[in-house]
Parts: structure tokens; C-alpha cells; sequence
């Protein structure tokens, strides 16, 4: 089944400055979350679950690891109208400049989107992690008559100042917008919300930053080209004008945009009962299928922790963690409250004969690693010990990265033997 009334845009981010260093060589659609999964997955699956499937993926840059992965993953049947396309900012000689922001990302690859059929914009956010069903959200519009929905969820006071927070009516018409208000204006902004969100102290009705647009409203606010963000410009500008409606949510959502979050919800997923659940047929999360053999595993305690395909792990203990697909990990060496994406192969026979360095790919012997990130391709040599932790400043050097104490070793560094952070 497909739905012809909707086209999906995915925003994939701007210049990335908030995911630094892992944007530093990839665009954001394609940093690794999960263990096997890349942040696209989400709102593409998403997408796929509610019979959305045609995509456009927006990137300021067109990334060989973005483009393999979606021609690899998303494949259709060819008798089908669906597809995933990737439309990269385009430098032409009358526009020099990156999207300079998400509508303008929108404005600039507009001509793309007019030339196919459908009645709905729908525009999503490329760095959240939440599974939500679209089509209701389509459906509600549709019956509210609204020219503009936007996805809305209760958070708290602390959240409230880092996101577009508004008040609506008993309709859930939309009558005023804020984006990323100041602490101080906070008060004039609660809402009345439901007795299970207000026991958790939400009390600020925030924009999720998914909204439906008609067709041709969206044509005509692209029309002018003073406008560049969605929260900041566009939706402000619109609700006097155009019927705007609140699309209330309150499953699991959060945003990873930065470090701290993008950990945090890698982590999470080790929980007893995951908030995002990865189980649940209903709401699959599609990746490439790239046929690894199974895990191998040998004397090592796991405690919690999430094994991706295609590893070879010899450690001591494990913990809270999340080991992504072909990584390798030494004899006694311990990993707690750590995400480690992996490798995107392994090492011939051959290949680690000839290793001038003897440095393998993956985790070596006697290594100590705590509240680390560590990229794609990683070789951490033996007696390597990263104690992250928020006793550590911000800093960056060509091997690492720290922010909120947690070390985020770059892709495809060498760590040598007996290095200390
Ligand atoms: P932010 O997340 O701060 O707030 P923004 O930085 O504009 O807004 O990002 C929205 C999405 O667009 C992200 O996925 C981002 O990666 C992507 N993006 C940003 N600039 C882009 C560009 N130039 N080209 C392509 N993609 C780009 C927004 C809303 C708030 C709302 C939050 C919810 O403005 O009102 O509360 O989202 O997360
Ligand atoms: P993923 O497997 O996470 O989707 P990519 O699509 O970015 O990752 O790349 C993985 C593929 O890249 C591997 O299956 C492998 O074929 C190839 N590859 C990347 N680097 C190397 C390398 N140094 N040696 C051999 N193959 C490589």
C-alpha cells in the first residue's frame, strides 16, 4: 500500500556542529545509532509504517556512507511509485550559499517536490527518536480542516527554552508560538495539559518540529524568500492567518541533537524495558540488511548490554553498553556505560601481518573504557584506559573530542598502546 496524498521531506540537518565530531566526515542522516541503524532509519521508517514511501532526504552534503546506505537499504519494487532520493544542497552559479536554514532547505529544492502528485507535505525532523504513527496524525488534520498541523508534546520548564512552545484553543487551534523562549517568559507560556503530564511537571506544549503543510500553502510561504526556519519565521508568521492545529503526542520522543542526547538515547536502549522499543513488529525500524555472521562471544560477564551482529568479543565484563555490528573487543579488557559503533569490516589475515603499527581494528587487551563514544573504525591498542565522566573538561585533540564528560574517540583514530584520558 502507499499513500498518494503525502510527501515526506527529512530535514538532515545543517552544518551538524551539534553532533561534532561524528558530522565531521559523514552528513547527519548517516551517523550510526543503535548498534546497526543510522539516524535516517527512524523517521524512514517511520514513513514506511504508516505507507508513506516517497521520501526526500535534505543534507548540506552528499555523503558516500548517506548515499550507499540508502541505495543499499530501501529498495522497492519496481512497478511501485515509492523511493528515498537525497537531495544535497546544490552550489549553482547564482546560489553559493548552504541551506540557510530548514525552510530554506525546503525553498531551494522546492522544484523537486511541485513536479510530483500529492496533497500533503508532511516535514520531519532527521535527529529524533520516537515512533509515531503519521497517518494519524494526516487524518486529524484533514478532519480539522487546519491548513498547517504541527506535532506537539508536553515538557517541563527545564526542556521548554530549547524548543518552539505554544498555546492553542479548546479546538486545538494554535493562538500564539514562541521559538526557544527565555527562562524569564516561561511562566506566561503553560498550557493545560493531561493529569499523567502534569504529575511529570510538563507543563509547556512544545513543537516536535513535524509538521503538515497543504500543498499549496507551502508553495506560496516558499514564495518568499525572506524566510529561512520553520520555528523561527514561518509557523510565527502563519498561525493569524492560516488555520494552525495542535497534533498533541505523548509516546516517547527525543530529540538527539547534540552529544549528551545522542548518547544518552544510545545508552537507554539497554534499560530493562527500552522506551523505544525496537521489538515491536508493528513498528519495525528497517536498516540495511548486510548478511553478518552471527556473534561470537567468549568468557565475558554482559551486564545489560546490547550486541549488534558480526562481533568478536573476548573482554572481561561489559556493561550498559552498546556494541555495534563487526567490532572486536580483547581479552580482559571492561566497557561500561559505552557505545561503540563498529567497524564497517574486518581484517584479513593478511592485512594484520602487514600492520606496520599492530594495532588491530576494535578494542585490544586489558583496555578500561567508561562513558565513551567511539566512532567507526577505531583501532584502541592494549592498556588503553578512557575514564569519561563530568570530572573532565571540554577539550579536543586529533584523537578525541569531550563534551559533558562524555570522550568521543574519532573515526578511524589509533589510540597506542598504554594511552591514558
Ligand atoms: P531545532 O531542532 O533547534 O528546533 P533546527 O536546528 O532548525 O531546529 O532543526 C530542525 C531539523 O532540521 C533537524 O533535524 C536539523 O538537523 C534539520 N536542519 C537544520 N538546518 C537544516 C538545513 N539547513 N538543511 C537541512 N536540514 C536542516 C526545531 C523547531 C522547534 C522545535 C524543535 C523540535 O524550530 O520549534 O521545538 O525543532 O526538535
Ligand atoms: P555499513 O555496513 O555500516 O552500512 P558502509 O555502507 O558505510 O557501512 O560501508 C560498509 C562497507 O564498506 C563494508 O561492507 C565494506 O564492503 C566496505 N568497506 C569500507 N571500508 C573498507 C575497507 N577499509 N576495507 C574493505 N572494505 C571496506
Amino acid at each position: 500500500m502507499i499513500n498518494n496524498d503525502v510527501l515526506a521531506i527529512i530535514l538532515g540537518g545543517g552544518q551538524g556542529s551539534r553532533l561534532y565530531p561524528l558530522t565531521a566526515e559523514r552528513s547527519k542522516p548517516a551517523v550510526p545509532i543503535a548498534g546497526k541503524y543510522r539516524l535516517v532509519d527512524i523517521p524512514i521508517s517511520n514513513c514506511i509504517n504508516a505507507d508513506i514511501k516517497r521520501m526526500f532526504v535534505l543534507t548540506q552534503f552528499n555523503s558516500a556512507s548517506l548515499n550507499r546506505h540508502i541505495k543499499n537499504t530501501y529498495h522497492f519494487s519496481f512497478f511501485s511509485s515509492a523511493f528515498v532520493d537525497v537531495l544535497a544542497a546544490e552550489q549553482t552559479p547564482g546560489n553559493k550559499t548552504w541551506f540557510q536554514g530548514t525552510a530554506d532547505a525546503v525553498r531551494q529544492s522546492m522544484h523537486h517536490f511541485l513536479s510530483h502528485d500529492f496533497k500533503y507535505f508532511l516535514i520531519l525532523s532527521g535527529d529524533q527518536l520516537y515512533q509515531m504513527d503519521y497517518q494519524k496524525m494526516i487524518d486529524a488534520h484533514i478532519k480539522s480542516n487546519a491548513k498547517i498541523s504541527i506535532a506537539t508534546i508536553p515538557v517541563n520548564a527545564k526542556d521548554a527554552t530549547s524548543f518552539g512552545i505554544m498555546k492553542s484553543d479548546d479546538n486545538d487551534v494554535v493562538t500564539s508560538f514562541i521559538e526557544k523562549p527565555d527562562k524569564k517568559l516561561l511562566p506566561d507560556w503553560t498550557s493545560e495539559v493531561s493529569d499523567e503530564m502534569k504529575g511529570q511537571g510538563r507543563h509547556y506544549l512544545a513543537s516536535m518540529g513535524i509538521y503538515v503543510f497543504d500543498r499549496d500553502l507551502l508553495a506560496k510561504l516558499m514564495e518568499n524568500p525572506d524566510t529561512n526556519d520553520f520555528g523561527k519565521e514561518i509557523i510565527p508568521q502563519s498561525i493569524d492567518t492560516h488555520k494552525t492545529v495542535s497534533y498533541q503526542y505523548e509516546g516517547y520522543w527525543t530529540d538527539i541533537g547534540n552529544i549528551d542526547s545522542f548518547f544518552e538515547a544510545n545508552i537507554g536502549l539497554t534499560d530493562d524495558i527500552p522506551k523505544f522499543d525496537l521489538y515491536d513488529k508493528t513498528k519495525r525500524i528497517y536498516t540495511r540488511a548486510r548478511m553478518l555472521p552471527t556473534t561470537k562471544i567468549a568468557g565475558t560477564t554482559l551486564v545489560r548490554s546490547v550486541i549488534s551482529e558480526g562481533c568478536i568479543i573476548s573482554a572481561a565484563k561489559i556493561e550498559k553498553s552498546v556494541i555495534g555490528i563487526r567490532s572486536r573487543v580483547g581479552k580482559e579488557s571492561t566497557i561500561i556505560n559505552t557505545y561503540m559503533m563498529g567497524s564497517d569490516h574486518y581484517e584479513t589475515l593478511e592485512e594484520i601481518e602487514n600492520n606496520k603499527i599492530k594495532v588491530l581494528l576494535g578494542i585490544g587487551e586489558r583496555c578500561f573504557i567508561k562513558n565513551a563514544i567511539i566512532d567507526k573504525n577505531c583501532r584502541i591498542a592494549d592498556d588503553v584506559r578512557i575514564n569519561g565522566g563530568k570530572h573532565l573538561e571540554d577539550t579536543e585533540t586529533d584523537m578525541y573530542f569531550i563534551k559533558d564528560g562524555i570522550v568521543v574517540i574519532k573515526k578511524g583514530v589509533t589510540i597506542p598502546k598504554g594511552y591514558v584520558i
